[in-house]
């Protein structure tokens, strides 16, 4: 290990689900032979991490967890096995920790497929600490151009919605419904989508996250807490009526979920990456059938998925608003949060 690592280091650790979270000092972990640690220097704030402090999934956490999975930072210490990545390096700790490299699902790049996945901030500890440890073959590889504070959120938010989009199979010129867009996910789904050729129809609530989807380059925005009939608003925001060739819902609340199949274009793709709990997805068949359209889920992405994003962003084709914040004031992040009052995603620094 290089001599600059503290023993000790400043952490956010969930002790008891659905309680607030506890700023403390916790010790700093060594590396395994396959693994890396690394000085996180920023670490975006997803809802999943809120979903592990509510406890409001069907899979356990860890106990006492420390959440987080958007962490930018530095390689400070590498275990004996690992060759390919340097001691200053800059990278990133994803949702996927880790995988066993050998299953079925890994030998064919679904990785986050993979049974025994290790999950940041959820299974394993994460990236709302000092320095966090993570599988040496996973971790994300960031050019030193890129802003660390800047790209944390592509870690997760980025790296997901690029992925829905490839799944979606819309093309350039086709139009996306972004449902959920003024929120992490969302804000950096429209900016990706618009990287790609597609034209994007915002979804969500008030005026704020209508004036900046419409900065991300979202061409029409449907208010889902104004809106008399969502239904027909989304079918006559696409161009020739018929409804969007692909809709990316990134919400966190069932009724989009059931209202997606309904405007959809025919022979259209819903793809589902938000969890909201307990929810369902529902759509009726007989639509369904002659509509021939399709509904998948999608979730995070694989090693390759992670890299694209990431040069989408070196490139500067990605840009999306996020607000500054001390890691020591995560909670408030949370409690904004949950009442849906936050535009785009919050980045806290680990130093504060
Ligand atoms: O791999 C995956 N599938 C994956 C990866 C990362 C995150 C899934 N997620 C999940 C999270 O666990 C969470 O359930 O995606 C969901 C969205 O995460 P987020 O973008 O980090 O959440 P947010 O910033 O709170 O944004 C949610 C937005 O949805 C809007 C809200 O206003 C907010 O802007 N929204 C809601 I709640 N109801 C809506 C509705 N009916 C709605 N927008 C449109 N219509
Ligand atoms: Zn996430």
């Amino acid at each position: 290990m290089a001599q600059n690592i503290p023993t000790e280091q400043w952490a956010q650790v969930v002790e008891q689900t659905g309680k607030p979270v506890v700023y403390k000092k916790i010790p700093v972990q060594k590396p395994g032979p396959d693994e890396v640690l690394i000085n996180i220097k920023f670490s975006g704030v997803c809802h999943t991490d809120l979903h592990a402090v509510n406890g409001d999934w069907p899979l356990a956490t860890k106990l006492p967890l420390v959440g987080g999975h958007e962490g930018a930072g530095v390689v400070v210490a590498r275990g004996d096995l690992v060759k390919d990545i340097e001691i200053g390096d800059h990278a990133g700790v994803k949702w996927i920790n880790g995988t066993c490299l050998a299953c079925d699902f890994c030998q064919r790049s679904d990785e986050p497929l993979c049974a025994k996945a290790l999950l940041s901030g959820y299974t394993v500890d994460g990236t709302f600490q000092q320095y966090c440890i993570a599988k040496a073959a996973h971790v994300a590889r960031i050019p030193k151009e890129c802003d660390l504070e800047a790209i944390a959120p592509v870690l997760c938010a980025g790296i997901t919605v690029y992925k829905g989009l490839k799944e979606s199979g819309a093309r350039p010129g086709e139009t996306v419904a972004i449902v959920g867009a003024g929120g992490g996910l969302g804000s950096l789904a429209c900016q990706y989508a618009k990287a790609m050729g597609l034209r994007v129809i915002a979804i969500d609530g008030g005026n704020e996250k209508k004036e900046m989807t419409a900065k991300l380059g979202a061409e029409s925005y449907v208010d889902f807490m104004s809106s008399k009939n969502v239904v027909s608003d989304v079918k006559a925001a696409t161009p020739d009526g018929l409804g969007p060739h692909a809709v990316i819902l990134v919400a966190v609340n069932e009724k989009p979920f059931q209202q997606a199949a309904e405007y959809v274009r025919p022979r259209g793709t819903v793809v589902a990456i938000g969890l909201p709990a307990g929810a369902y997805l529902r759509a009726p068949v007989f639509e369904s059938v002659i509509k021939m359209i399709t509904i998948k889920g999608s979730y995070v992405g694989n090693r390759a998925d992670s890299a694209e994003a990431i040069e989408f962003f070196r490139r500067g084709l990605i840009k999306a608003p996020y607000k500054s914040i001390g890691m020591s004031e995560l909670q408030k992040v949370y409690d904004l949060m949950h009442e849906g009052k936050i535009a785009g995603r919050y980045v806290v620094d680990t130093s504060k």
